[in-house]
């Protein structure tokens, strides 16, 4: 009755009849509160970690307000949203960007320095999220933080993986991989959500039927696992909306296959079950290579499966006709890995909803937009059709029937083109058929897009050439981006306030482009001084990590040169290795009185090569080796130092960017899709040492070329160099730095040999270090000159930072937003 139900409400509206106060009497309280009652310790004695887990849950409350009230007032308005659907996401810390986000940093610091701890010490408590590899996951990530500060009706969709990327442990320079027990400890960032759970089929058969004078195909699952799911709050910064990230977890199913526990062998059943939870257990820790495991494939439906179950839900709360899901639903595919969730919707509207064919291809094809980002056809995604076969027995059919009527569309355009047609086909005909993941995606997803104009370019003239020819239109570029707020304003503060004092104004931090008002400043010298100040401190905060990590001590006068990423042999670790050598041995050849003109320098690389890329791993050790030799070579001292940073991960990167003199982005052209790394480190005024590969390029046009150091090969001519590979002989310098490695200067002579092979044996050299080695050298050589010029360097740090203001990833959220997903901002008023 009216009057109970208003009783009730007023009650309710008594008990909470406000939101969780923010001044920093109330923030204590709501942290020993924690320790008292959540993390069950005494209010008089609780440690760092212990204050840490109290903080994040009272950081947690205030979350969740925001979270229940986004979602509340989005179940309201209704307004089409978007999923971004993603095997990975590279979260890193949440507490600091948490607060910083909700606007209440400095309350927390002071509450917590009150009571005796200490903010930062605090921080460094926190395990990463560390649920992705490198740059596609860390890319979601800024994604997410975009779309919640920029009002978007977002949500992320993933697994929750039990172990994420492997925490790398260097043993006498040869790397190990040991798992990473993020969540051993708790994780106060999620909400687990017993209640929301889905079940995912498996295997077995498909039952043909005729219902309603159709054709009716019933899948008969063998395995059924349940999805249930843990919500991660993502705070907008200066809004009132959080968004969310679902991550699934599997577990047993409780319903499925009852029977099997009435066989008399009651333990062994359990245990059999025990095995559904694998599906969500481990990231894959190869960034660009699959190898068709089964496993993979169980988590791409997994996650895809569960998602498409949950927003199909959501969706009919609010509409009773499925036609209408293409005004209220668009989903993000994030490279080919959820592509299987194209196949899935098109099983649930045909098997599930009933829907003809033609009416749920009609809506499939309008919902689904993807994102390519590669730039090599050999790492594009195939599933073997056996596999997929056994695994998805119905999904196979659907390919199936997608890829004939596609051909016949094809016929009609283009007659019998063979080749054509076989180039086009989403099976790929041969001794083991396989199913091309990215061209199922382009057959079925409204829009396709690179990462950087090179790379949408390199995709409509080689990779998808074909494709462009046919659906010109469906071909887009969203140039990525990173969120300034975690790769600038929250992980280089410094910075961030002289940014604010010269430019009289925050607002660069939801508005970046902003930031080429630095430009006036560029000559003013106290800019100029402030600037230089502050990227002393944090590299004097480096230096102190490096010392404690390696026991080298290095000076911050010197150029730190700073390469960190994947390792690759695309992205030529090797070469910049080699350029060390080169330097070296011109030390040591030198006298006395010319080493004085030396700019001393500090190398540093850091990355995690995949488990089993055995020259990758080489690469690994070689830095280790020849950091031994020269960090304790008196002849050398403080004029050059290398060191190796282990376990590279997002919070390393927060201490690493802010502290860099100059950054390498040194693939060989035509290789990168894009590269995010290289636009936090411009952001912060670090200079780019680069070839004209991804972003690079794009880079160049906003800063200015006379502020980077390019060289190198250009893409266009990449191709031939790489024909002409057997007739190259490549410079002397480059010969003499091979072979001093070949000869044992640095030991380890022969676990080196395979990785020297890789570039002077016959007809090798994919990626032309040969080829660019002297060029290299002179933008090296460059390098050190810039350097040697105070002033000259300073004006270019600036006017780097000044120039990155194209790289925000709101930028790119909005160009998705307008072109891709066609929303509109949802701002939930206080
Ligand atoms: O290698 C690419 C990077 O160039 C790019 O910046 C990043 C985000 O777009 O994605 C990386 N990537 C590509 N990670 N995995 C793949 C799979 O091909």
């Amino acid at each position: 009755p009216a009057a109970e139900q208003k009783g009730r409400t007023d009650l309710l509206f008594k008990l909470m009849n406000q939101y969780l106060k923010n001044d920093v009497f109330s923030i204590q309280k709501s942290i020993v509160n924690h320790v008292e009652y959540t993390v069950a310790r005494s209010r008089f004695k609780f440690d760092d970690f212990e204050a840490y887990q109290a903080t994040s849950y009272s950081v947690r409350d205030r979350l969740i307000e925001s979270w229940n009230d986004t979602q509340l007032f989005f179940k309201d308005k209704d307004p089409k949203r978007i999923y971004f659907l993603s095997m990975e996401f590279l979260m890193g810390r949440s507490l600091l960007n948490s607060i910083y986000n909700l606007g209440i940093k400095d309350t927390y610091a002071e509450a917590l320095r009150q009571l005796g701890f200490d903010l930062e010490v605090l921080v460094e408590q926190e395990r990463d999220a560390a649920l992705g590899n490198g740059g596609l996951g860390r890319l979601a990530a800024c994604f997410l933080d975009s779309l919640a500060t920029l009002d978007y009706p977002a949500w992320g969709y993933g697994l929750r993986y039990e172990y994420g990327l492997f925490k790398q442990v260097i043993k006498d320079g040869f790397q190990h991989e040991r798992p990473d027990y993020w969540l051993n400890f708790g994780n106060p960032w999620e909400i687990e959500r017993v209640h929301i759970t889905y079940p995912v089929k498996f295997y077995g058969k498909v039952e043909e039927t005729m219902r309603d004078g159709r054709k009716h195909f019933e899948w008969i699952p063998s395995e059924m696992v349940e999805a249930v799911a843990y919500d991660n709050p993502i705070p907008g910064f200066d809004t009132n909306n959080t968004i969310n990230l679902r991550l699934w977890a599997a577990k047993p199913s409780s319903e499925f296959n009852i029977q099997s526990y009435d066989t008399g062998d009651y333990v062994n059943a359990i245990l059999n079950k025990q095995h559904a939870e694998t599906i969500s257990s481990v990231l894959y820790p190869d960034d660009r290579t699959y190898q068709g495991k089964e496993l993979r494939l169980k988590q791409q439906h997994f996650f895809v499966s569960a998602s498409l179950q949950d927003i199909i839900r959501r969706f009919k709360d609010r509409n009773d006709n499925i036609n209408d899901l293409v005004n209220k639903v668009a989903l993000q595919i994030n490279d080919t890995h959820p592509t299987i969730g194209v196949v899935e919707l098109m099983r649930t509207l045909i098997d599930d909803e009933g829907l003809d064919w033609k009416t749920a291809w009609g809506i499939t094809t309008k919902v689904f937009t993807f994102t390519n980002h590669s730039v090599v056809p050999e790492v594009l995604e195939k599933w073997p059709v056996e596999i997929l076969g056994n695994v998805l027995p119905r999904h196979l059919q659907i390919i199936y029937d997608i890829n004939f009527l596609f051909l016949e569309d094809l016929k009609k355009k283009y007659g019998n083109d063979y080749d054509r047609l076989a180039r086009m086909s989403i099976i790929e005909e041969g001794e083991k058929k396989s199913v091309r993941m990215a061209t199922l995606a382009l057959v079925t997803c409204q829009t396709v897009n690179g990462v950087s104009e090179i790379h949408t370019d390199l995709m409509k003239s080689m990779l998808f050439k074909d494709f462009y020819e046919l659906w010109p239109h469906k071909f887009q570029n969203k140039t990525n981006g990173v969120t300034q707020r975690r790769w600038l304003a929250f992980s280089n503060p410094g910075l961030g306030d002289i940014i604010t004092k010269w430019l009289e104004t925050d607002a660069w931090m939801k508005n970046l482009d902003l930031l080429s008002d630095l430009r006036k400043y560029v000559d003013d010298p106290h800019l100029q001084e402030e600037w230089l100040r502050v990227r002393r401190q944090n590299k004097s905060r480096l230096a102190t990590y490096i010392e404690m990590i390696s026991g080298v001590k290095v000076s911050i006068d010197a150029l730190f040169d700073v390469q960190v990423k994947r390792i690759h042999e695309y992205k030529r670790q090797f070469l910049n290795i080699l350029s060390i050598i080169h330097r070296y041995d011109c030390i040591k050849n030198i006298s006395p009185e010319e080493r004085k003109k030396v700019v001393p320098r500090v190398c540093i690389i850091g990355g995690k090569a995949a488990p089993g890329y055995e020259i990758a791993k080489k690469i690994i050790k070689l830095v280790h080796a020849v950091g031994e030799k020269l960090n304790n070579d008196p002849d050398i001292g403080h004029l050059l130092k290398l060191v190796f940073v282990p376990d590279y991960n997002v919070s390393v990167a927060e201490l690493v960017i802010p502290a860099s003199d100059l950054s390498q982005h040194i693939s060989t052209a035509g290789n990168e899709a894009s590269g995010t790394g290289s636009m936090k480190f411009a952001m912060n005024g670090c200079l780019i040492l680069g070839t004209m590969d991804g972003a690079n390029i794009e880079i160049r046009e906003e800063i200015g070329h006379e502020n980077m150091f390019i060289f190198g090969a250009r893409a266009n001519e990449v191709p031939k160099l790489r024909a002409q590979r057997k007739e190259f002989q490549p410079p002397r310098e480059f010969r003499r730095v091979v072979g001093m490695i070949r000869n044992g200067v640095f030991g380890h002579q022969e676990h080196f040999q395979a990785l020297c092979d890789t570039v002077d044996g016959q007809g090798e050299d994919l990626y032309l270090l040969g080829n660019d080695f002297l060029s290299y050298l002179e933008a090296q050589e460059a390098v050190d000159k810039a350097f040697a010029d105070r002033n000259r360097w300073a004006k270019m740090s600036i006017l780097s930072t000044a120039g990155s203001g194209k790289f925000s990833s709101d930028r790119t959220m909005k160009e998705y937003a307008e072109q891709s997903w066609d929303i509109q901002t949802c701002k939930r008023p206080l």
